[in-house]
């Protein structure tokens, strides 16, 4: 399939430095060739350019959301090359850099379709606001603005409103979420997967349920969000925020195969490994590898 390759060395929105290496970290270690051999054609759009900004003006935009200017004006960039790549039937892949990306993904995937669904995997469930978020990083932030909830520059990136209904928005592996992500998983009704959901119902349970939903939703596109936290912290030491009891590389790629032989998924995010955080043996960036692989012969 064709696919758009989309960087984006982006950290000021998890607080922390490294995870701007990403999208460089894994060229170095062939990304662009596993994808050719996989039989794709392939369209490197490059890394988004991210423009400096000072720690002292963090909080300038807002009192408790870092960057707010810099992380709108990165993702509605993004959101235009994710646009114009679905515009040009190619397959958008973008690569991270911290998650706050995702709202510049699903900004562009949803004017681009009538109505999308979303699949976020991830140890968290990035939908704190400002008003809950007990970082104020905007990585943990950007499901909820793309739902339309949270700080309206984000809501409002690329353009005003919702981009995604939360009734199409399915959350899988979460294991350390804050008191005011699970209210509004609460409030909006939200499909949400615990690790310890998947623990009881068995991973491959969670996916058909996930994946019939999706059928009977009548959606046309649909987006991936991988945080790679979701995976154990002991093969993923290279991320911001690690948690335990998280999916084995075996579990992760189960769970890509499962979704991508449906044939509905549009588009993908891969976000948030730290090359700054890897082990001497670089077993984030080795997850990291074999995970894509696995993902580009699937796709
Ligand atoms: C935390 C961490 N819930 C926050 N979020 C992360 O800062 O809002 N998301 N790491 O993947
Ligand atoms: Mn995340
Ligand atoms: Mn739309
Ligand atoms: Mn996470």
């Amino acid at each position: 399939m064709k696919i758009n390759l989309i960087g984006v060395p982006l950290t000021y929105g998890c607080g922390k430095d490294g995870a701007q290496y990403g999208p460089s970290v894994l060229r170095e270690n062939n990304m662009i060739d596993l994808i050719k051999n996989n039989g794709h054609t392939l369209y490197d759009l490059g890394d988004l350019v991210i423009p400096p900004a000072s720690e002292e003006d963090q909080f300038k935009g807002h009192e408790n959301i870092k960057y707010l200017d810099l992380i709108t004006e990165v993702n509605t960039n993004l959101a235009h090359q994710v646009y114009c790549s679905l515009e040009g039937e190619s397959f958008p892949f973008v690569i991270g850099g911290d998650h706050s990306l995702g709202m510049g993904s699903i900004a562009g995937i949803s004017k681009h379709f009538n109505e999308v669904a979303v699949i976020w995997i991830d140890a968290h469930s990035d939908i704190n606001t400002h008003l809950t978020s007990p970082s104020g990083n905007p990585h943990g932030m950007p499901l909820a603005a793309s739902m339309g909830v949270g700080h309206p520059k984000f809501t409002d990136i690329y353009f005003k409103g919702q981009k995604v209904h939360p009734k199409n928005v399915y959350i899988i592996g979460v294991r350390d979420p804050d008191a005011g992500e699970l209210a509004l998983v609460d409030d909006l009704n939200l499909s949400y997967y615990s690790m310890k959901t998947v623990r009881e119902k068995g991973l491959e349970n969670v996916l058909n349920e996930v994946i019939e939903n999706i059928k009977g939703s009548g959606v046309d596109g649909v987006h991936i969000s991988y945080d790679i936290d979701v995976f154990d912290k002991s093969i993923v030491p290279g991320t911001g925020t690690p948690v335990a009891d998280g999916f084995t590389l075996e579990e992760g790629k189960f769970t890509i195969e499962t979704l991508l032989k449906e044939k509905f998924v549009t588009s993908m995010d891969f976000v948030e490994l730290n090359p700054l955080l890897d082990d001497a043996s670089k077993t984030t960036v080795k997850t990291a590898v074999e995970f894509l692989n696995h993902t580009f012969k699937c796709l």
